[in-house]
């Protein structure tokens, strides 16, 4: 990663550029969330609306969220996984959504490896790799990468956001929502509040979108949320929550590689947190312990910065929200945790 990742184009401007294009792939980080998900399949309708003989496809890789057939619908896309891009592919312009790091691309990455001058990157991240594209539509003040996507969008359809097609306005307010934490997290701006007035003007079921996304946790899920209580430890005053998770847990409780997801999040209803960790550790294909941690911190004048404790431990993200990887079993992820937090490992 470089310090210098910033944005270089406009939205009108790649806009133009896009128009050019008889061939677009749309891809973004591995395991999609909502707002990768989002921008992605919100920029992908918004060419096709535009010109329907424009061919378009949407590249995912990774583990997806279970809800995406309900929202993607009969949009074209890839899973890479099992038909991995090469040489048959000839886009005449590649967009990636909510990422710019080559860390983050799984099998894309050697695609676009040499591509800058056909890429262009959209996204909303403090840091990633500018090489990686000659066009750039970079803004860490941005809520989500729809945000930005719905600039783009607006732009290639000549229209304000209110009056985007329905199909393209859901998965801008998919992102948005999803990244601010159903409009919760100090992301919130009046820009991104602006913007979702617009795209529930434009018609989308955001009560609909509510249920098909948040509510459809599996009694796995809850289950483990329930282990993973159990593992609760508070330091530091009661503010730093540590919750931990072994395949062993996984396995009892009957959930799914997937299924922490807002967990870290939950911990921060504790009135003295400033910041929660959620520690999974899980095995590599040659069976040596790896520790995914899932950082996450409140605002406030306190605030514990987790890109930056994320960043010491070779991971990193948002200030409120980061992760990282750590190989090596659950107890020395922890150490590497408390030392990157500037605490003892004895605390
Ligand atoms: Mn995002």
């Amino acid at each position: 990663m470089t310090n210098t990742y910033a944005g270089n184009t406009t939205p009108g401007e790649a806009a133009a550029w896009l128009k050019g294009a008889r061939a677009v792939a749309v891809a973004t980080h591995f395991k999609a969330d909502g707002d990768a998900v989002g921008s992605s399949l919100a920029l992908a309708r918004a060419l096709r609306h535009r010109d329907p003989s424009v061919r378009v496809e949407v590249w995912y890789a990774g583990v997806l969220p279970d809800y995406l057939p309900e929202i993607i619908r009969d949009t074209a896309w890839r899973h890479l996984d099992s038909a991995p891009p090469n040489a048959q592919d000839t886009p005449e312009a590649i967009v990636v959504t909510d990422t710019g790091a080559w860390t983050q691309l799984g099998p894309l990455e050697a695609f676009l490896r040499g591509k800058a001058g056909q890429t262009l990157i959209i996204d909303h991240h403090l840091s990633g790799d500018p090489e990686m594209a000659d066009r750039r539509i970079i803004d860490a003040g941005a809520a989500s990468a729809a945000q930005l996507v719905a600039g783009v969008a607006c732009e290639l359809l000549g229209c304000p956001a209110a009056s985007l097609p329905e199909p393209v306005a859901t998965p801008l307010y998919l992102g948005t929502a999803t990244d601010t934490g159903w409009f919760r997290y100090s992301n919130v701006t009046p820009a991104v509040f602006r913007l979702a007035a617009d795209l529930i003007q434009a018609g989308v079921p955001h009560t609909e979108l509510f249920r098909v996304v948040e509510q459809r946790d599996k009694p796995g899920r809850v289950r483990l949320y329930g282990r993973a209580l159990a593992s609760l430890e508070l330091l530091e005053k009661d503010r730093v929550a540590l919750m931990n998770l072994t395949e062993g847990d996984f396995k009892a409780a009957g959930a799914q590689p997937g299924d922490t997801g807002g967990f870290a999040d939950r911990l921060l209803a504790i009135e003295s947190v400033l910041v929660a960790v959620v520690f999974t550790e899980s095995r590599d294909h040659e069976g040596r312990s790896v520790t995914k941690l899932s950082l996450r911190s409140k605002p406030g004048p306190n605030a514990v910065d987790v890109n930056v404790v994320s960043g010491v431990l070779g991971g990193g993200g948002h200030a409120r929200a980061a992760g990282a990887r750590h190989t090596g079993s659950l107890a020395e992820a922890r150490a590497a945790l408390l030392g990157a937090l500037g605490l003892s490992a004895s605390a």
